[in-house]
């Protein structure tokens, strides 16, 4: 009812475009879920089903939103980068972070049970969201090595302070107090000396982390009602098809699925080898 007395509300409401031109990140984090990990008996320090149910839940938003070129994800939070043009909603922040954020909840929520299957939900998780704008390149690529080094920390510390207390007896308050001032290389030697582990042989998913991002796979797709190969072609005059007739009902398809990876993207080698994360386009 555009004309009624009542449409001047509309005025209230503000535009809220995000800049034009800059690296969107959307960052979701469960909400409290230290209390939904106690709730639901997750393993200590890490529960790989978790962690995979929150790769599901990624995957389905990069699959929903195209103008996702780079996911990363570490215990109950995932950072979603936009390619750098992308203008989806007219960059209106309350639509893709609402949009974005209810998503990946509900499909959270959808294939709970296809990961915990022991474990029925006992209520109903939330995620907080956020998105922050990076004006460069140098910017995002901090950005990511910041959550990953933070994967790494909080992960170490982790492991050692759950094996203080499952394998080794201690109280809480106990092995935060064994932890308290020690730096990493002292971490690594509790683990090894006292519970004979090698940090850097646990799973990479734990002390990397989750990365998803694009990967191009190239087909030769027929185009229209093109025979197979093996079936004879002629033109319309009855004549034999030339190669290159063949050749022209053949057009090459770029398609792009979303890959699941736990390696180092702090360095040079994974920004190389994908150059087009951080493009202009
Ligand atoms: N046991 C276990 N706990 C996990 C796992 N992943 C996440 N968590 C819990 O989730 C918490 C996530 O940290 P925060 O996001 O800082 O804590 P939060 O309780 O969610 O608080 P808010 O985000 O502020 O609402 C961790 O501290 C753990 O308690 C897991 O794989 N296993
Ligand atoms: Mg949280």
């Amino acid at each position: 009812m555009a004309g009624s007395k009542f449409a001047y509300v509309r005025n209230f409401e503000l535009p809220d475009p995000l800049l034009p031109g800059t690296f969107m990140v959307l960052r979701i984090d469960g909400h409290a879920f230290h209390r939904l990990s106690e709730e639901h008996n997750f393993m200590k320090p890490n529960d790989e089903r978790a962690l995979q149910l929150m790769d599901h839940a990624a995957r389905d938003v990069m699959n929903e939103f195209k103008d996702i070129v780079l996911a990363f994800g570490e215990s109950d939070e995932y950072s979603f980068l936009f390619r750098r043009s992308a203008s989806l909603y007219n960059r209106r922040e309350a639509k893709i972070l609402t949009t974005v954020t209810s998503l990946f909840t509900s499909s959270y929520v959808f294939n709970w049970s296809k990961y915990l299957s022991d474990t029925p939900l006992k209520y109903c998780p939330s995620f907080d969201g956020r998105i922050v704008l990076y004006p460069s390149p140098s910017v995002v690529r901090d950005y990511f090595s910041w959550r990953q080094a933070d994967t790494h920390i909080n992960n170490l510390y982790n492991t050692v302070f759950w094996a203080l207390v499952l394998q080794g007896g201690q109280t809480t308050t106990e092995a935060h107090a064994t932890l308290r001032g020690t730096v990493s290389s002292q971490k690594h030697e509790i683990l090894f000396s006292r519970f004979g582990i090698n940090y850097n042989e646990l799973p990479a998913r734990f002390r990397k982390g989750s990365v998803l991002v694009r990967e191009e796979v190239s087909d030769a797709v027929e185009t229209g009602d093109a025979p197979q190969a093996d079936q004879a072609i002629s033109t319309p005059t009855g004549e034999p098809a030339s190669v290159s007739d063949k050749k022209a009902q053949k057009k090459p398809r770029v398609r792009t699925t979303v890959e699941l990876y736990h390696f180092d993207i702090i360095g040079d080698e994974f920004w190389d080898g994908h150059s087009n994360i951080l493009a202009d386009s």
